[in-house]
C-alpha cells in the first residue's frame, strides 16, 4: 500500500519566504514501508523547508532505481528529469552549464552510481560540479529484488545466506580523491544529521557528495548485512555532532575553547562539527583519506563531514561562464556576429 512521507498533521508554519513545510511534499509514496529512502525524502523535506529555498529554483535529477524514484516524493513544484540507469550525472552536467542559477539535486542508489553509473560518476567528481549528489546506499538493488551492489560490503549475507566475495567500493573515499569538495556519510536513522548534512550542501558551491546508508526493508535488513537498521544503530559512530546556520540567521553560538569548528561555506551559512572522541579538521584532505582507511580497516561506521573545501573552484569557475544563464541569453547575445566569423575565415585563409 502507497505511504506519505509525513504523516504528520499539516503544519501552518511559515519560513523566510512564506512557505509551509507542506508546500516543499511530494506525491505519497510507493515505496515499501519501512523503506530508509522515504526517511530521506522526509529529511529532504524539512531541509528544503528550513533554509526557505524557493522550489521553482531545484531541479531533481535521478537515474533508476527504488532511490531514483523518490524525487517524486518531494518538492512538487520543482524541475525534475529522470534520467536513464547510471546517466544522472551526464544530465546534472547539462543542467548546471545551461542554467547555473539552478540548485542541483540528485538523488542515486548504489547500484544506480557505484554499478553501471560509476564512469559518469567519477567524471563529476573531478569537475567539481556544482551539485547535491545523494546516493541512498542500501547495498544492493533494491528495484531488482535484492542483488548484492557495489558498495556492499566483503562477507555479508543476503537473505538467502550468499555472501559477498568482493570488495566494497568507498563512495566518500573515490570522492574525496577524485575532486568532491563536500563529502560526507550518513546514515538514514539519524534523522538529524542528515538535514544538517543536506542543509550543509545546499550552502555550498561544488560537488557535494553525501553517501547516506539507507536500509531496504524488503531485501536487506537482516542479520548478516551491514546495511540494515539494526547494524547502523549498533555500529553508528559520529565523527562530530554537526549543526548547521544559515547565513540568513545570525545566531552566536558559544563554544568553549577548541570544543568546536565552525566551517564558513559558500553563501556565508556556517556548518559547526562539536568535538566527540576524535581531533577531527575535515578541511585536510589527506587527514579525511586516512580516517577512511582507518575506518575501512577497523570496520567503523563513521558517520559526519568527512571533508570540506569551501574556496575550490567549481567546474563553471574553470569554464569561465557569464554569471547569467546560458538558457536565458537572448540569441543577439550568444550568436557571433558577421565581423566576427569573418575574422575567423581570414586566419583560415
Ligand atoms: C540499462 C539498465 N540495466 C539494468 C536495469 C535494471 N535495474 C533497474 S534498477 C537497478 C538497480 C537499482 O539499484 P540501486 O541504484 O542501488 O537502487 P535501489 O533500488 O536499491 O534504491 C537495475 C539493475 C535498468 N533499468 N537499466
Ligand atoms: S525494495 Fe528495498 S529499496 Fe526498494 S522500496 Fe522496498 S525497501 Fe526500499
Amino acid at each position: 500500500m502507497a505511504t506519505t512521507v509525513d504523516e504528520a498533521p499539516a503544519s501552518r508554519k511559515t519560513n523566510r519566504i512564506g512557505l509551509t513545510q507542506t508546500d516543499y511534499k511530494g506525491k505519497p509514496s510507493t515505496l515499501c514501508k519501512g523503506c530508509g529512502h522515504d526517511s530521506i525524502s522526509s529529511q529532504l523535506v524539512k531541509a528544503f523547508f528550513e533554509y526557505g529555498i524557493e522550489p521553482h529554483r531545484v531541479a531533481k535529477l535521478s537515474g533508476i532505481g527504488c532511490s531514483s524514484k523518490t524525487p517524486a516524493y518531494f518538492l512538487n513544484r520543482s524541475h525534475g528529469f529522470n534520467a536513464v540507469h547510471g546517466r544522472m550525472p551526464s544530465i546534472a552536467t547539462g543542467c548546471v552549464l545551461a542554467n547555473r542559477e539552478l540548485i542541483a539535486v540528485g538523488v542515486s542508489g548504489d547500484g544506480d552510481t557505484a554499478s553501471i553509473g560509476i564512469g559518469q560518476f567519477v567524471h563529476l567528481l573531478r569537475r567539481n560540479l556544482p551539485v547535491v549528489y545523494i546516493v541512498e546506499n542500501n547495498g544492493v538493488y533494491g528495484l531488482t529484488k535484492g542483488q548484492f551492489s557495489a558498495t556492499a560490503d566483503l562477507g555479508s549475507k543476503l537473505k538467502t545466506g550468499v555472501s559477498n566475495d568482493l570488495p566494497a567500493i568507498d563512495l566518500c573515499g573515490l570522492a574525496v580523491e577524485l575532486g568532491a569538495t563536500y563529502v560526507a556519510r550518513s546514515f538514514a536513522g539519524d534523522p538529524k544529521q542528515v538535514v544538517a548534512l543536506i542543509q550543509g550542501a545546499f550552502g555550498h558551491s561544488g560537488t557535494a557528495v553525501l553517501d547516506i546508508i539507507s536500509p531496504c526493508v524488503t531485501f536487506n535488513n537482516h542479520a548478516g548485512s551491514t546495511k540494515s537498521y539494526t547494524w547502523g544503530k549498533d555500529n553508528e559512530e559520529l565523527i562530530h555532532e554537526v549543526d548547521f546556520i544559515p547565513h540568513f540567521e545570525d545566531i552566536e553560538v558559544e563554544y568553549g575553547e577548541g570544543e568546536a569548528l565552525s566551517v564558513e561555506l559558500h553563501d556565508g551559512s556556517h556548518i559547526v562539527l562539536k568535538k566527540l572522541e576524535r581531533d577531527y579538521d575535515p578541511r585536510n584532505r589527506r587527514r579525511a583519506m586516512e580516517l577512511l582507511a582507518e575506518a575501512h580497516e577497523k570496520q567503523q561506521f563513521l558517520t559526519g563531514l568527512v571533508y570540506v573545501d569551501p574556496k575550490e573552484k567549481t567546474f563553471l569557475d574553470l569554464l569561465n561562464l557569464v554569471d547569467e544563464p546560458l538558457a536565458t541569453l537572448s540569441v543577439e547575445r550568444v550568436r557571433p556576429p558577421r565581423s566576427a566569423l569573418e575574422e575567423i575565415m581570414e586566419t583560415l585563409a
